[in-house]
Parts: C-alpha cells; sequence; structure tokens
C-alpha cells in the first residue's frame, strides 16, 4: 500500500517486475509509456556512506524527473510550497515523478541505497532553484 501523495506535480509509477525466483528480477521503464516524458538523461547516485547525507534540496523550473530507488532505501521530502510529505522509497519498481516547481530532498539513505533518475532534459544548472527563498517566489509568482 503506497502513502497517497498529497504534494502538485507528483505521483507514483509502477513498472513491470518480471520475478524469477532463481534468477532475480528483472524491472522495466519504457519513455512515453511507464515514463510519461522523452528521457534525455539518466542518472544514478551510488554510494551513499555517510548516513547524514542530504541531496537535492532544490527543484526545477522545468525539468521533470522520475526517482526510484533500486536498490535499500532512503526518505524523499516533497514540498510544493504549501503541502510538504516524506515518502520511504524501499520498493525498486516504484517510483515518484518530482515534476516542474517541486522542492525536494533526499535523505537517511540505508547501506547500499541506489538512487535511478530520468530526466527529461540535458543537465542545465539555470534550470535549478537551489535558494528556498527564491522557490517560494517562483511559486508565488506563478500558482
Ligand atoms: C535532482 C536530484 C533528484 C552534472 O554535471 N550533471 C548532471 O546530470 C547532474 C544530475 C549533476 N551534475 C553536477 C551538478 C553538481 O555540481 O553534479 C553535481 C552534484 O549535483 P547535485 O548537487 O544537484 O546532486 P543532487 O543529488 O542534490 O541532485 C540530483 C540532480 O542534480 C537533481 O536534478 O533533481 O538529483
Amino acid at each position: 500500500m503506497l502513502d497517497p501523495l498529497s504534494v502538485k506535480n507528483s505521483g507514483y509509477i509502477t513498472l513491470k517486475k518480471v520475478r524469477d525466483e532463481r534468477d532475480g528480477n528483472l524491472v522495466i521503464a519504457e519513455a512515453m509509456k511507464d515514463i510519461p516524458f522523452e528521457i534525455k538523461r539518466v542518472y544514478f547516485i551510488n554510494q551513499l556512506e555517510n548516513s547524514v547525507s542530504i541531496r537535492g534540496q532544490h527543484a526545477h523550473h522545468e525539468l521533470e524527473q522520475v526517482i526510484f530507488c533500486i536498490s535499500g532505501s532512503f526518505v524523499l521530502g516533497l514540498d510544493d510550497g504549501v503541502n510538504k510529505q516524506r515518502i520511504i522509497m524501499n520498493k525498486d519498481n516504484v517510483g515518484v515523478i518530482l515534476g516542474k516547481k517541486l522542492w525536494h530532498t533526499m535523505e537517511e539513505f540505508s547501506s547500499g541505497c541506489v538512487l535511478l533518475v530520468f530526466a527529461s532534459d540535458y543537465y542545465n544548472e539555470s534550470d535549478y532553484i537551489r535558494d528556498y527563498a527564491e522557490f517560494q517566489k517562483v511559486i508565488g509568482k506563478n500558482s
């Protein structure tokens, strides 16, 4: 049972998982079918050995992403400027949409945690909103 998502510009994506008892799992993501955009970039984050690490702490102006925890677990914090949520990410085939203008943080990484992200565009630092006061201004202007 997934915790309902109340923040704007988010949602769950559940990928098909082919289980083979002896030989492990195979999980599939197809662009424009499972992932609701053309995928232009894929990145992963691993070796999160420092248990006090906090990543993210930003929003994006236009970029859309889907984030998965494909091994271990972490806590995803979401904030649309009005509602805030903390989601435990511990299912390898269940991702969360990080839509436009959604402040997000990743923390409380388990040992061996691996994050996988599909992104709708190439890396562009000018798309990041890394300052929370600026984020609130952007939300105020655009929502
Ligand atoms: C996001 C969350 C979920 C690049 O040069 N190219 C890239 O494609 C990415 C993703 C990052 N970088 C550089 C930018 C920084 O100098 O790598 C450095 C670390 O990136 P950042 O501090 O933004 O990492 P996270 O984990 O806080 O955020 C990342 C993504 O950057 C971000 O878009 O939404 O994962």
